[in-house]
């Protein structure tokens, strides 16, 4: 197959956060291969309507390769806490309400654990492409680990001043460097795997 490199894949996350991680992770696994593009600030905001990871980060993919006419890359993920049946898993982002203030939705999520000794969860991605072919590919990363007593660090967004990964020596995600955190995370395993199936799918660079 003559292809054009490097092959250019449009980050469909909306959050600022995520999709420098997502930028991170990609450049080191395939820099030169793949070009990464931000998603454009005109798309509107896509719902997420599915009731599973998968389904959501298919629309948010589908939609981005929709709308650029490029292939698109998603990233949908959760944080699924044993004592609470999984809960907020994929509805982690408005667990506080509907503002997605992540320092509400750790206040809910300590509020929910307190007096709980049970403290297990892991943080689960999946991750999309969505090819201008139709194609498809997909992979997902998950991290086991537990909820802190209280937030600690300040470094990442979201839930990690209170995800403590195994393998961390008690540290939360928040005290991580960042590269410490892609070598642990649910999004590095999920977006390790999706590496390596695109360069499976994409086949071999050509020779100039
Ligand atoms: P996009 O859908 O636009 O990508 P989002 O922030 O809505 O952005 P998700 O639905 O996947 O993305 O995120 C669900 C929630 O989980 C949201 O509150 C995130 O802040 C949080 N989250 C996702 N990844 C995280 C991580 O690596 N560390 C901590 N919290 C994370």
């Amino acid at each position: 197959m003559t292809v054009a490199f490097p092959h250019r894949l449009v980050i469909a996350s909306a959050n600022p956060h995520k999709a420098e991680e997502i930028r991170e992770i990609m450049r080191a696994e395939l820099d030169g291969f793949v070009e990464l593009i931000d998603r454009p600030e005109s798309i509107p905001d896509i719902e997420e309507t599915g009731t599973t990871l998968e389904e959501n980060a298919l629309i948010k993919a589908r939609a981005i390769c929709r709308e650029t006419g490029l292939s698109a890359l998603a990233d949908d993920s959760g944080l699924e806490v044993d004592v609470l049946d999984g809960a907020p898993g994929v509805y982690s982002a408005r667990y506080g309400g509907p503002s997605q203030d992540a320092s509400l939705n750790l206040a809910k999520l300590l509020l929910e654990m307190s007096g709980s000794q049970n403290r297990r969860a892991r943080f689960r991605t999946v991750a999309v492409v969505s090819f201008e072919s139709g194609a498809e590919l997909l992979a997902v990363g998950t991290v086991e680990g537990s909820i802190a007593l209280a937030p600690k660090g300040a470094a990442g967004f979201g839930y990690d001043p209170v995800f403590v990964p195994d393998g961390a020596d008690g540290k939360t995600f928040a005290e991580l460097s960042r590269s410490e955190k892609h070598a642990l995370s649910h999004r590095g395993r999920a977006l390790r795997d999706l590496a390596d199936q695109l360069r499976r799918a994409l086949g071999p660079r050509e020779a100039d």
